[in-house]
């Protein structure tokens, strides 16, 4: 047989029209007389899918027949969004499709509804992780993206009386157009039992007895590059029980029992864990790890010729940890080379140290991972006592550089044994990795010098930073056509791909036609939202408002709180009137948050905010002037109409606590001012965008480190500031839970007598900023030329920079196109 290459369907309207019907009748099993918008949406899908096809298997070949270094990127989590426009624009493929419904008669945007995004993430550091696919697929570099196809993604969040209440997310129960399950590639992951020494020809060896198996199936899905023909894997592995397993049910008769252990066994891919509270030991937690890290490390390895030269194995991949989640990988790939490749362990220890690389993105202390050495040696035995050797061999070397400082020795072992024998996570990743890297300039360096001191004097050179950043494709092109369009039409097409060319827009900003044009997408932005928002919530965005928004994962760091504060005291100074409303500028206030569902505090605050909302707009005295919403269920989708909509961005974190933040760029790309903290990548955006087009309030890191080391005490800031006072009495009086002190008394003393993220020390600097917000809100033509001036400069955060960063700095993989 020849071997014709795949081909794709014609690039024509009639051509997809074609494909779209086959797909109907031959997938569906419907006609399109008799097709409902789910049969629609999937033939519509499949065949958008069917023209990526070609691609992706050509793709495949080539890196099969000429292999290049490629990146696996391991992460637990990618927060995908949807994806039929993503993969229609990639594929350049939006006005044929577009055409071809209509031809059919069908509405495109009713399709476009149909999607269930797979929210497999939690936030920055999920969505992150899908930007970065998208970059490394659109800059052509061979990568696979591994992690876990949960079979519940994040949970759907609805109000119950103002609080938070969560649903299982099905994403999967009508199934998804985007998926190949690949059951024959399945690998067994095996956990439990015990090790034993043994004599292999002359040689001691350890080997690992397991005690039970999982089956991981993977499944891949596309992820094309923007307009250059290049596709890239995602693989996810699901979890099913084994055959043996099956057939020991069968034998044994046991059949409840059986259904049990299977249970068990597909529950490690069940649920995402929704928790960024508590890093609680939950050992089905690192059973997800594991499983996760070892089927990717195994899938790699796997496909490298027999023959292959394992030492050669770092010229070949570079495995990226998304955090410490797949860090147990590290130990799996020593046991692979050792027991099962026969290495010696010097020379497996030497490949393991150049095929890792570590990115840390939290520098909360509660936020670092560790195992209790139990779980460890319950779950995966030989793992553990891989660690423990690492550890020796590397505190050996701490020893021989710095004789027997055993303080030091106990602050840099990746054991520590208290308050319970537990492994450091971040320790082993940083031991075992070529390179370890902050997200932020000043998230790096507060990680050299504060988390991980000792190991950047150790290792020089080893430490770096690659400063996030987020997809243009999705996030401005997708989510915002009318600036796309008009940025074209400014500067031409190619900044999609290139996006320092903004800077072409800084001439413009001086251009009052240009203002004009630029003002009027962002009102048609926010009567989009409103639509988007009545249909959802019921809510109305109202005309001449500023929209100030907050939407990120609910977490006492990043301060909501503060957020509350300022409405209350906006609302407080006119009911109590000490400010006429006709002299307040109207603002809409919208918040987007989930909160972990054992993070009590958190729960809270949605309570407060909710409660705040329900007083407020329902309080003539403020009609017109002051509305809070807070719409349930923040995901990528409704943030792709909330960011293009917004004039203010809130990334009020206390400095030093947000290790990056990602909204933060997604907001100023989009034409909002930033008012912020000196925090994350705020730093940088506001060295880019300048003083004059920042709004930047609070007390900086070195600030808060000071204030800590004098004492802090907030029941003085209370005393000290009459607003403050009257907003905190406010809430502790009754006045948003009806006359009831007790619903928010635990916030208010928390806030009075702990407030471990000083809301109160950086309230007024906060309020007077705002303030400032209001005057510079009046003028709307110079606000209008400083967003554009945050556009034009914000270039710098498109994640094709990062993902070019990290080529340089970590990766060095050659370009391949
Ligand atoms: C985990 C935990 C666990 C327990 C205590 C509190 C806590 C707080 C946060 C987390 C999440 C840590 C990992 C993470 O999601 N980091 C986020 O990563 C983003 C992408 O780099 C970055 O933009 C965010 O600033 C960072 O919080």
């Amino acid at each position: 047989l020849a071997l014709a290459p795949v081909t794709g369907p014609a690039s024509s309207v009639d051509g997809f029209v074609r494909q779209f019907l086959r797909n109907l009748n031959h997938e569906r099993g419907v006609a399109l007389s008799a097709s409902n918008d789910a049969d629609r949406y999937f033939a519509f899908a499949l065949t958008v899918r069917d023209y990526l096809m070609a691609r992706w298997l050509e793709d495949l070949r080539r890196q099969r027949e000429k292999p290049s270094k490629g990146v696996a990127y391991l992460s637990a989590e990618y927060l995908l969004g949807r994806q039929l426009d993503n993969n229609l624009l990639a594929s350049g493929l939006t006005d044929i499709a577009t055409e071809a419904m209509a031809a059919c008669g069908i509405d495109i945007d009713e399709l476009r509804a149909q999607e269930v995004e797979p929210g497999l993430g939690n936030g920055g550091l999920g969505r992150l992780a899908a930007c970065f696919i998208d970059s490394l697929a659109t800059l052509a570099v061979p990568n696979t993206g591994y992690g876990i196809r949960y079979e519940y993604g994040i949970f759907r969040q609805t109000f119950e009386g103002g609080q938070q209440v969560e649903q299982p997310d099905a994403w999967l129960t009508l199934g998804s157009p985007w998926e190949f399950p690949h059951p024959e590639a399945s690998r067994r992951i095996s956990f439990g039992g015990h090790t034993e020494t043994y004599d292999d020809e002359g040689t001691p060896r350890s080997r690992w007895v397991p005690g039970w198996h999982v089956q991981a199936v993977p499944y891949n899905y596309l992820v094309p590059g923007y307009l250059n023909g290049w596709v890239n894997t995602l693989r996810l592995w699901s979890a099913k029980a084994t055959d043996s397993f099956d057939l020991r049910v069968f034998n044994s008769g046991d059949y409840e029992e059986a259904v049990r252990a299977q249970t068990y066994a597909e529950n490690i891919s069940k649920v995402l864990y929704p928790e960024d509270s508590t890093p609680q030991g939950k050992e089905l937690r690192l059973q997800q790890q594991y499983f996760f890290a070892a089927a990717s490390i195994g899938d790699f390895l796997e496909q490298l010729p027999d023959d292959f030269d394992l030492t050669t194995l770092p010229d070949r991949i570079i495995f990226q940890l998304n955090d410490t989640h797949p860090v147990i990988g590290v130990p799996e790939l020593m046991r692979v080379l050792v027991d099962e490749k026969k290495l010696e362990w010097d020379a497996a220890w030497a490949i393991t140290q150049k095929c890792f690389a570590y990115t840390c993105h939290t520098l909360l202390p509660e936020a670092l991972e560790v195992w209790s050495v139990d779980l460890l040696g319950r779950l995966l035995p030989r793992q553990l006592e891989i660690i423990y050797r690492i550890n020796e061999e590397f505190l050996d070397e701490v020893r021989e550089r710095y004789g027997d400082d055993e303080m030091r020795i106990r602050n840099m072992s990746i054991i520590s044994e208290f308050p319970d024998r537990s492994v450091r996570m971040a320790y082993l990743a940083t031991v075992a990795s070529s390179k370890v890297n902050g997200v932020a300039k000043l998230h790096s360096q507060l990680l050299r010098e504060k988390v991980l001191p000792d190991f950047n004097e150790f290792y020089p050179g080893k430490f770096t930073n690659v400063t996030n950043g987020v997809t243009p494709r999705r996030f401005i092109r997708l989510a915002n056509p009318g600036l796309s369009d008009l940025i074209t039409e400014a500067i031409g097409t190619g900044w999609l791909t290139d996006l320092e060319r903004l800077r072409e827009l800084e001439t413009y900003a001086e251009n009052p036609d240009f203002r004009a044009a630029f003002a009027e997408v962002k009102a048609a932005n926010k009567r989009r939202l409103d639509r988007v928002m009545r249909d959802r919530d019921g809510f109305e965005i109202s005309d001449g408002h500023l929209l100030d928004a907050m939407v990120k994962r609910l977490h006492e760091y990043k301060r909501q709180m503060l957020k509350v504060l300022h409405i209350v005291t906006e609302y407080e100074r006119v009911v109590s009137g000490r400010v006429a409303a006709s002299d307040i500028q109207p603002r809409t206030f919208i918040f987007g948050a989930k909160a972990a569902p054992g993070y009590v505090m958190a729960k809270r605050i949605i309570h407060l905010i909710n409660a705040v909302g329900e007083v407020v707009n329902a309080d003539p005295r403020v009609e017109g002037r002051l509305k809070v919403l807070f719409t349930p269920n923040y995901n990528v989708t409704l943030a792709e109409r909330v960011i293009p909509a917004a004039d203010l961005s809130e990334q009020i974190s206390l400095a030093g606590k947000e290790a990056s933040g990602t909204g933060n760029m997604k907001f100023a790309l989009n034409g909002a001012l930033t008012i912020g903290t000196d925090d994350g990548a705020n730093v940088e955006i506001r060295e880019l965008v300048g003083d004059e087009n920042f709004f930047l309030f609070g007390m900086s890191e070195p600030e808060v480190e000071a204030l800590w080391a004098r004492g802090y005490k907030p029941a003085e800031f209370y005393q000290a500031d009459e607003n403050l006072r009257r907003a905190i009495d406010l809430i502790a009086s009754g006045a948003f839970s009806g006359g009831d002190k007790s619903v928010f008394e635990p916030i208010v003393s928390n806030l009075l007598y702990d407030d471990r993220f000083m809301v109160l020390a950086d309230y007024s600097s906060y309020i007077a900023e705002q303030a400032k917000v209001d005057a510079a809100y009046a003028d709307q033509d110079a606000w209008t030329h400083a967003a554009i001036l945050n556009v034009a400069r914000c270039g710098f955060f498109s994640s094709d920079r990062s993902i070019r960063d990290y080529i340089a700095r970590i990766w060095h993989t050659p370009p391949v196109l």
